[in-house]
């Protein structure tokens, strides 16, 4: 499936041979092992080409006390790796997908969209709980997550437990877990545990009737500069077809909804038989109102003459020229219009007040 939505051109990067790649990278844990893991691909591809890794803190970084969704800064992990490619010190960054605003700063793209892995959430217990599940947690035990998304759907579900707060990256979060008794168990994305080498430590993975995961999650995206075409090509390599169809569906949505991570909106999506389904929600914060719609599209299209004029487009920040055009703006559209049809019944209502209580 993937193999036939992505034409694989075996771009060689002719026009950098010899020269140094340089790759901008956040200095957490899991960015590092990210960022390798994406530069180990490259190389693959391009063994003639010789890749560096440069280090860099970001705001987000720097911010470990307040919750993510407060700080209301949408390119909280990224504008400092931006600015390092605007000024040419570095020529490509990776990035979670899903801590990329829907739309990008001008003059930068998202050059490939890895394969995705997992994209549900799961749930890591304190060990003394080892072995039970939200539901069998005793009553009002805490749950630490700061995602709203999360706190919302987990409410509505589980009215028993208690939510709370838990902010850092991911070593700080479970040594809080670990050494205190503040909570039972934390929430977190399965991609990033099994990044970490973590995977022993899930206890239950959240399937989307439980919790529908976040735009773009378990996904690593390359931004590069729009403009610089032998990078792009160069990367494009990474690009996998399913996962780019099913990311433009999603951040079309979140786009069209004006939501970000400061509300809790919520997806879901699978590619099958050349048919794109997205599940797409919202929610009030404590998760007592919600709406939730799935919409299909068909996104069997022929790959274009490549060199033809669609060569600047980007679908919601993403350049992806060896995926048939026609089926990147099916996409598009359906995200469009799962966010046209939840908007139709009152949606804005549902996030204007998740909003305005979020930054009270
Ligand atoms: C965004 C959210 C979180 C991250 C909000 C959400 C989680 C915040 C929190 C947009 N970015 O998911 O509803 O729990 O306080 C982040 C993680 C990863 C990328 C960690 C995680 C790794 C997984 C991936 C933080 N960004 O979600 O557990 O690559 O998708």
């Amino acid at each position: 499936m993937a193999d036939m939505l992505l034409k694989g051109q075996d771009k060689n990067g002719n026009g950098l041979k010899n020269q140094t790649i340089r790759v901008g990278t956040r200095k957490s844990q899991l960015a590092r092992i990210q960022t390798d893991n994406v530069v180990q691909m490259l190389q693959n591809h391009h063994p003639h080409l010789h890749f560096e890794i440069i280090g860099m803190t970001t705001t987000g970084d720097k911010i470990l006390d307040t919750a993510l969704s407060k700080i209301g800064e949408k390119s909280l992990f990224t504008k400092e790796l931006e600015n390092a490619l605007e000024r040419n010190e570095v020529d490509l960054v990776v990035h979670s997908l899903k801590d990329l605003p829907t739309s990008l700063p001008p003059g930068f793209t998202i050059g490939a969209i890895c394969k995705r892995e997992s994209p549900h959430d799961a749930v890591v217990f304190h060990p003394k709980h080892v072995g039970k599940t939200l539901t069998s947690l005793p009553e009002k035990s805490v749950i630490g997550t700061s995602s709203l998304r999360r706190a919302a759907q987990l409410k509505r579900t589980f009215p028993q437990l208690e939510f709370k707060d838990i902010r850092g990256n991911l070593n700080t979060r479970l040594k809080k877990l670990d050494e205190k008794d503040d909570f039972s168990a934390i929430v977190l994305a399965a991609a990033g545990l099994r990044r970490m080498g973590w995977e022993n430590r899930i206890g239950q993975i959240l399937s989307p009737t439980e919790c529908l995961y976040a735009v773009g999650q378990g996904a690593l995206a390359v931004e590069v500069r729009a403009r610089d075409q032998e990078i792009l090509e160069m990367v494009s390599v990474l690009h996998d077809g399913e996962t780019v169809l099913r990311c433009i569906a999603e951040r079309a949505f979140m786009k069209h909804l004006e939501g970000g991570c400061s509300v809790p909106v919520a997806v879901s999506t699978t590619l099958k038989d050349f048919q794109l389904y997205l599940t797409g929600a919202v929610y009030s914060l404590d998760g007592s109102e919600s709406l939730r719609e799935t919409m299909q599209m068909n996104v069997k299209f022929p790959l274009e003459n490549e060199d033809g004029p669609n060569d600047d487009i980007q679908h919601v920040g993403i350049t992806a020229k060896n995926i048939p055009h026609g089926a990147q703006k099916a996409a598009e559209k359906l995200g469009l219009e799962v966010a046209e049809l939840l908007l139709s019944k009152g949606a804005k209502q549902i996030l204007n007040v998740a909003r305005q209580l979020n930054d009270a």
